[in-house]
């Protein structure tokens, strides 16, 4: 199954002209996920070409193709990971037995709720961004912008197919559901809170990428271990798809840093806001935020659903497959925060229902690799000051910490001083009307926006200078 049939209407290695009946349902769906993009993708570049990235096949030489494309041309399509033979399932009341093919039909509410919630966030996060283009602070990173859209959409297509393939009519009316729903829509909003916040400005957006879509990756993978093989298949593809999508996140807050630190050694000074770029505490407080609303999408520190997924065998751990342990979890202990008063504690709870806590703990390790490498940036110019994440605590809305305040280095604090302390905290409104002043687009080749300093290097080896959207 190496290559990609592009002469079909969707392209795909899963056989779909052998089976009519989902052929004709995602023809159906087909145009109207284009109507979708045109109305809520990027808003004004559809008929410009990008240089894009395609997928070709799927194995490790051949998934990625270069060449200009105009979005509404890119080929979607449904590419799963080759099929391991004889794969079984790695965890839960299932253990051992052969991954299913199918869906275990006592599963299948579960299982369905599991990849409309991903489904959902893929389209999500293309309505947050559709106004970028038009403040782009250069053409590579126009480029890259529309990169991670069109992956989202085909992240999208890859939901669909599974839940077209699998929960027959049901599955169709969730697949129409998905393009309905509409980030921060007072009516029908999307369903995971931080895909309904607004991502008004490139900042906003180098910090989603950075830490939204690393729950993606830290989700994806878990579901990769699912028993239900067709999922597991589908996110093993799609985890490749979304390193670049974090790459986009880490390389571009570390080239905002890197910018920050030369005005800050050229111009002597911590207040960068005359010299157009931005300034390290308002970098703080943008990380303070779009680090706490993605630990929320982890769902709540003690959650009978994440037992109930693992003991079914249909989302695992991250890496499951390295643990060296019973896979079933049933004896074992997790240390979980509590809170005594106002003091945040440990405790051991079940190791079932704090999933979702243990995978936050992989997740902050990961984000924690990438302000290392941002600390070393600021470290290199001489300038003695650090970012750093805050306390797990601070500013949620799901979970223990929803019921109190608690500072960036982990006290719980009262309502007063909560709100005398959250604008040095928190992105404050003239944070936000700053950044958007600086937010005027460069799209002459090989410029960059003052704030922001150019990549080390261009993308599938061209160079920085090079015409990565023709806007002419
Ligand atoms: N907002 O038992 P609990 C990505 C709900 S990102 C709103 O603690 P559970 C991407 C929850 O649904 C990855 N509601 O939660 C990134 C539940 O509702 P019910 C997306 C929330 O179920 C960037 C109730 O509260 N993939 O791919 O253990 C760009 C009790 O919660 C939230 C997935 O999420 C919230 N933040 O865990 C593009 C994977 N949190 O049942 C793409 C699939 C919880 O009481 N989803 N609730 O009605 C899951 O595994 C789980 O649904 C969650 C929640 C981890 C999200």
């Amino acid at each position: 199954m190496a290559g990609i049939d592009y002469s079909e209407r969707i392209p795909n290695n899963v056989g779909l002209s052998d089976n009519r009946r989902l052929q004709r349902a995602l023809e159906d769906w087909q145009p109207k996920f284009l109507d979708w993009w045109m109305e809520m993708g990027p808003n004004g570049f559809q008929a410009k070409e990008t240089y894009l990235r395609t997928a070709v096949s799927v194995d490790a030489q051949g998934w990625a193709q270069f060449d200009y494309v105009k979005m509404p041309e890119y080929r979607w399509g449904l590419f799963l990971a080759e099929r391991e033979p004889g794969r079984t399932i790695g965890f839960g009341d299932h253990m051992g037995a052969p991954a299913w093919q199918d869906v275990p039909r006592e599963y299948r509410g579960v299982l369905r709720r599991l990849i409309v919630t991903q489904g959902d966030t893929e389209p999500a996060s293309v309505e947050q961004q559709r106004h970028l283009g038009q403040t782009c602070p250069s053409l590579y990173d126009l480029r890259n912008l529309f990169q991670i859209n069109v992956e989202e959409g085909r992240h999208l297509w890859a939901m669909v197919y599974l839940l077209d393939a699998y929960f027959g009519r049901d599955g169709r009316e969730e697949s129409e559901a998905l393009l309905q729903r509409r980030s921060g829509d007072r009516d029908k909003p999307r369903i995971l809170g931080a895909f309904n916040e607004k991502t008004p400005d490139w900042l906003s957006y180098l910090m989603f990428t950075y830490f939204t879509d690393r729950d993606g990756k830290y989700q994806l993978a878990s579901l990769a271990e699912s028993g239900f093989d067709p999922l597991s298949r589908t996110c093993r593809f799609m985890l490749t798809e979304e390193a670049h999508h974090l790459f986009v996140g880490e390389a571009g807050i570390g080239r905002v840093v890197q910018r920050t630190c030369e005005l800050m050694r050229e111009s002597r000074t911590d207040d960068l806001r005359r010299l157009g770029g931005i300034d390290l505490a308002t970098l703080q407080r943008y990380i303070n935020f779009h680090y706490s609303v993605s630990l929320d999408l982890f769902g709540s520190e003690i959650s009978t659903n994440a037992a109930n997924f693992y003991t079914m065998g249909l989302k695992g751990r991250f890496e499951e497959g390295k643990k060296r342990d019973d896979h079933r979890l049933k004896d074992t202990t997790y240390s979980l925060n509590e809170l005594d008063g106002d003091r945040i504690t440990a405790r051991e709870a079940p190791a079932l229902p704090s999933l979702n806590e243990r995978l936050r703990d992989d997740y902050i390790a990961d984000c924690q690799r990438g302000l290392d490498r941002w600390n070393q940036i600021i470290e290199k110019h001489g300038i003695g000051q650090e970012l750093r994440l805050p306390h797990r605590g601070f500013h949620r809305a799901i979970g223990l910490f929803a019921e109190v305040k608690v500072s960036p280095d982990g006290r719980v604090v009262s309502e007063a001083e909560w709100d005398a302390k959250k604008h040095e905290w928190l992105p404050t409104e003239a944070d936000e009307r700053y950044i958007q002043s600086l937010m005027q687009p460069v799209t002459q080749i090989g410029r960059f926006a003052n704030w922001i300093a150019p990549p080390a290097r261009g993308v599938n080896g061209r160079p920085i200078d090079f015409e990565y959207v023709r806007l002419a």
